[in-house]
């Protein structure tokens, strides 16, 4: 047998071995999204607890394990489960559930969703991060769900009722559910990092507008882009985001301080017309 061949084969032994299953379990649950002027507006949201939480649920996996993923309907309507590149559920009826075996064979991020009314039960928040890890991979990573509300529309969409996309207007805009300053608590967004060590962040946008982060201080380095795969390797300070788009980026911090970052689509940095309640954050680098 020839000896790649063979060390192939001991290669995929071993990381059979070392797979793990594991059992996750995501309850679909409507509730209240507190908005950055004290108001709050209906939401569904896919929760990895027993509790509601305002924003549907990060799931970071290892490359090589199996999840057996089921996913709980509480709600009153029916939903969906959909990965692409990964898994799709079909319909889960009003207080059913729905289990699925995943095998995580690619390392990446994906993007999750409910496919059930589009572009609407997504926007109203059942749609999240998935980030399958390859075990290798050791850089701190922070992650940005990025989305926009149209607070007159939530309701109507929560109740079943009909918007025209044509008059999206939205006026409250967060990441991972939270507005400028509170964004700056929240350890899964808020970049802590060093000088000359390296951190990676996971943009996803899973609002209905474009996004454009744009970074003080540093310049990133482009290391995933799933709508433009050319742009990867690209350095620089400003990175467009689709609708639906991801990005993963790097950085290697040159100097200690604390930078901004904000949406360049300047109104994305408001909520409520009220400056800077918006998507607004900053990198703290120590020396
Ligand atoms: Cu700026």
């Amino acid at each position: 047998m020839p000896k790649l061949y063979l060390t192939f084969l001991i290669v995929t032994a071993c990381s059979f071995l070392h797979a793990t299953t594991i059992d996750v379990r995501l309850v679909i649950k409507p509730g209240l999204l507190t908005l950055s002027n004290g108001g709050t507006v209906e939401v569904i949201t896919y929760n990895n607890t027993d509790s509601f939480s305002e924003n549907s649920a990060l799931l970071v996996w290892e490359l090589g394990d199996v999840v057996n993923l089921k996913i709980v309907n509480n709600d009153t309507q029916n939903h969906g489960f959909n990965a692409d590149g990964l898994t799709s559920f079909g319909i889960i009826p009003a207080g059913d559930s729905v289990i699925q075996t995943i095998n995580l064979s690619n390392a990446g991020v994906f993007r999750y969703n409910d496919n059930v009314n589009p572009p609407f039960n997504s926007y109203l928040g059942l749609s999240g991060i998935i980030h399958i890890k390859d075990p290798s991979d050791t850089t701190p990573y922070f992650y940005w769900d990025i989305r926009e509300i149209q607070s007159n529309w939530n309701p109507i969409l929560y109740g079943s009722g009909i918007v025209n996309l044509t008059d999206y207007d939205p006026d409250f805009f967060t990441i991972n559910g939270n507005h400028n300053p509170n964004i700056n608590l929240d350890p899964i967004a808020k970049v802590i990092g060093n000088v000359g060590v390296e951190f990676k962040i996971v943009l996803v946008n899973n609002g209905l507008s474009i996004h454009s982060m744009h970074f003080h201080g540093y310049h990133l380095l482009s290391a995933a882009d799933s709508k433009h795969p050319a742009f990867v390797g690209r350095e620089k300070d400003t990175f467009p985001l689709y609708p639906h788009e991801h990005l993963i980026l790097s950085c290697t911090p040159d100097k200690p301080g604390e930078y901004p970052v904000h949406d360049h689509n300047l109104v994305a940095v408001t909520g409520g017309q009220e400056y800077a309640t918006g998507m607004f954050l900053t990198l703290l680098i120590a020396p």
